[in-house]
């Protein structure tokens, strides 16, 4: 929570910031165990072995396998459990739980957008629940930014033209620091914001609060309209461009034979630049979208993308029995 007194730690408020500050206050103490150490053994020696004599003459050494032996494998044996401790915190970072809550975030100089699934925006402040994993995806309009929430020991690099992520599940209510980590232009030091953790039901309250105007995949299913998209991407799998129900997560074959999954980045890519990936038995015929619809345009097509695919798992799960409901 923010306070006005110094604070030498951020706060603990997610799962992953004791497990960050475990590994890194171990690496602190083996730093200084060495160091006091070492600086010990030069006092003592120093003294003990001080010239007495001014033509005295240190004895030979012709070395000593067993010490050579041991300083060589003790530090390996340390840097190599170090590496596999960060190793898991790395992985736990980058692997975010099945189930997560999305929120995207668009980056520009110098703020942050914020949006919710369910339609809400925010700029420079994020509203997310506390103990549910909150995965964000997020790009930038111009250049490099870089998401930080130190309280959550989360920090990733927002880059044009892709979509990063990042998750976390906070642990503790309240109100943290969230900042650009990433040298951005004369205000980048003015990129800041707060994340408010709030109770399940608050943030429900919150959601649903203020003027909602729609959901992001309805306001992507709109622009599908306006844009036209829909007039090709039929989702019988008749149109001059592929169907895009359940296209979402599932693997894609180009023209070129190669096979890709079809993620954000790869949605993004199509709609920007829909001739460099072009799949399997369709023509070169859609334009580029270049210019036409922005970030956040981007962000609620693709989501829109995503809501075909639920609807065509659904189908698949119920064409046992009774016909697939089509697609919207
Ligand atoms: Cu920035």
């Amino acid at each position: 929570m923010r306070s006005g007194t110094l604070q030498l730690f951020p706060d603990v408020a997610s799962t992953m910031a004791s497990r960050v500050d475990a590994l890194y206050l171990f690496l602190v103490a083996l730093t200084a165990v060495f160091s006091i150490g070492i600086g010990l053994a030069i006092v003592l020696f120093m003294v003990r072995f001080k010239r007495r004599h001014p033509d005295s003459i240190g004895a030979r050494i012709h070395g000593g396998i067993l010490l050579e032996i041991t300083w060589s494998v003790v530090p390996l044996l340390i840097s190599l459990s170090i590496f596999v401790w960060a190793a898991q915190i790395f992985f736990a970072m980058s692997r975010p739980p099945a189930e997560t809550m999305n929120i995207y975030a668009v980056g520009k100089q110098w703020m942050w957008k914020f949006q919710h699934l369910d339609g809400q925006r925010e700029i420079n402040e994020l509203h997310v629940p506390v103990g549910r994993p909150v995965k964000m995806i997020m790009t930038s309009e111009d250049v490099i930014h870089d998401l930080f929430v130190p309280a959550f020991r989360v920090k990733a690099d927002i880059i044009p033209g892709r979509y990063s992520h990042m998750w976390f599940e906070a642990t503790k209510p309240g109100e943290y620091h969230l900042f650009c980590a990433e040298y951005c232009g004369t205000k980048h030091s003015g990129m800041i914001g707060s994340v408010i953790v709030m109770e399940p039901d608050d943030y429900q309250a919150w959601l649903s609060g203020g003027g909602l105007t729609g959901s992001m995949s309805a306001r992507g299913e709109q622009l599908f309209q306006q844009l036209a998209c829909n007039t090709c991407h039929l989702n019988d799998g008749t149109g001059r461009g592929p169907s895009l129900a359940g296209v979402f997560g599932s693997p894609v074959k180009l023209n070129t034979g190669q096979m890709i999954t079809a993620d954000e980045t790869y949605l993004r890519e199509s709609i920007l630049t829909p001739q460099m990936k072009l799949v399997d038995g369709y023509q070169p015929l859609m334009p580029t979208f270049q210019g036409l619809v922005n970030e956040e345009g981007l962000l609620s097509l693709i989501e829109y993308v995503k809501s075909l695919g639920a609807s065509r798992s659904e189908a698949q799960q119920a064409s046992a029995g009774t016909p697939a409901p089509a697609a919207k």
